[in-house]
């Protein structure tokens, strides 16, 4: 095992990290902006060191300055947690090239995963599921109306480069497929100076359900069940389940197997994350794969008997896999993770940066808060604007609802405006309630 790890981030998650170092008896070192000076995390940690001033390009963002950070502290291992460098294989080989172990996948399957069209493409080899669409990528808007054509309308046109919803454009019938080509490639430029683009069947009103696989150096690759997370507001999650309401057994299983076939495809190892769409109709797709820890894993830590940080730092460690006993097991009971953001959920999600001048968190049985934030600390505009995680467990989905609406009710955050009146919205909601949720179900209740 590691001696000392150095934490390149900042908020819920540096604080999360450091907690897991600290109980596999390693010495946490957070590295921090001039901004996050005064935070939980830097308290927390066994060391700190400030790594440059609080725009994330010359802090959280500059490789040299996480690199030489963890040189001078002594660290062997760079955790990057999630955002930031967390999949930026540049870090990975500079980490390497200094004697560093980055907590994380390889640099060369963070690539293969990263051009979201090399992935696609990669799935299909190896026959995963994908939506019907294009072979590679697209050479021209006649292409274009061909393929779509052969899928059939709706198509969504989308960037190679692009991922998390970034780069997509929804073309509902042949007569905006020109303009629609032409818009999205010079948007792709634009955005990721590359406009290479491919085309898919657009699937209506689906969910998003993601596998968490975690693979080791000695060749052990295992799933971990489901997240639905299909509560988003414009790409960004709001709220996390696990199990899915909509998944059996059988098909935890199917999708469990593709997202493993996608591990071994690219030789991935550490924690990882597929992501389909799973259709009305029962369908599931691939969609992309995440190479980080994501901020919705507690979860399946929670349905799981897992720690998912601690199994990424094993593993970069080369130890086996700790949790191989879970591997296969039906989820445990029932979790929901709510994100309490510093945005004003009354207001179309404006962000609500200040001071926390009171603050009580919810506890009791079956809730877990992770959290950076304290009674008096300023949430800074610079950043994210996560600012805690909620998340309940019940032995089953009515019990974690009932959960989280006493945990929301016990919740109290001062001085800045937060998510959990959406939350207590959505927990009081029939479709809701009844599991019948999807990625449109903010903007089909107008709250977009
Ligand atoms: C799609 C889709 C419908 N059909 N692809 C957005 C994020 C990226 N991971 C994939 N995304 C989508 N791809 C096809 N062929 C709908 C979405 C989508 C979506 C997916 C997951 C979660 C939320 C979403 C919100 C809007 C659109």
């Amino acid at each position: 095992m590691f001696e000392k790890v150095l934490v390149a981030n900042r908020g819920e998650i540096a604080v999360r990290i450091v907690r897991a170092l600290q109980e596999l008896g390693v010495c946490a070192v957070v590295a921090y902006s001039e901004a996050d000076r005064d935070t939980l995390a830097v308290q927390l940690a066994d060391e700190s060191i400030c790594i440059g001033p609080a725009p994330a390009m010359q802090s959280y963002l500059s490789i040299p300055a996480i690199v030489s950070a963890a040189i001078t502290r002594g660290a062997q291992a760079i955790h990057p947690g999630y955002g930031f460098l967390a999949e930026n294989a540049t870090l990975v080989r500079m980490a390497e090239a200094n004697g560093l172990v980055f907590i994380g996948p390889g640099a060369e399957a963070i690539e293969r995963m990263g051009d979201k069209n090399v992935a696609r493409e990669t799935m299909k080899r190896i026959s995963v599921p994908t939506v019907p669409g294009s072979d590679g990528p697209l050479q021209s808007a006649e292409e274009a109306l061909a393929v779509a054509e052969s899928v059939g309308y709706p198509v969504v046109i989308k960037a190679s480069a692009g991922g998390g919803g970034r780069g997509m454009r929804e073309v509902e019938d042949q007569s905006k497929m020109l303009d629609a080509f032409a818009a999205a490639k010079a948007e792709a430029m634009a955005a990721f100076g590359n406009d290479e683009v491919y085309l898919e069947k657009f699937i209506v009103r689906p969910r998003h359900i993601e596998i968490q696989v975690l693979a080791d150096t000695h060749g052990n690759a295992i799933h971990l069940g489901e997240r639905d997370c299909s509560i988003q507001r414009r790409h960004q999650k709001l709220l996390e389940e696990s199990p899915s309401p909509a998944i059996t057994p059988e098909l935890r299983q199917q999708m469990g197997e593709a997202a493993l076939a996608a591990v071994r495809e690219v030789g991935y190892v550490s924690a990882g994350t597929v992501e389909f769409l799973l259709s009305q109709s029962g369908e599931f797709y691939f969609m992309e794969m995440n190479t980080r820890i994501q901020v919705e894993h507690p979860v399946t830590e929670l349905v799981t008997s897992t720690d998912l940080i601690k199994e990424q730092v094993r593993i970069a460690a080369g130890l086996p896999i700790g949790c191989l006993d879970r591997a296969g097991l039906p989820p445990h009971g029932h979790a929901i993770e709510f994100r309490i953001n510093a945005e004003d959920s009354e207001r179309g999600f404006i962000p609500s940066p200040g001071t926390i001048t009171a603050l009580r968190l919810p506890g009791g049985p079956g809730v877990r808060v992770d959290t950076h934030i304290y009674q008096g600390y300023a949430v800074p505009p610079t950043y994210d604007s996560l600012i805690a995680k909620l998340i309940v467990w019940g032995v089953d989905r009515d019990e974690a609802i009932a959960r989280g609406k006493r945990a929301l009710a016990e919740f109290k955050v001062d001085g800045i405006q937060t998510t959990i009146p959406f939350h207590r919205w959505v927990l009081s909601q029939n479709d809701f309630i009844a599991g019948d949720v999807c990625t449109d179900y903010i903007s089909l209740h107008g709250l977009e």
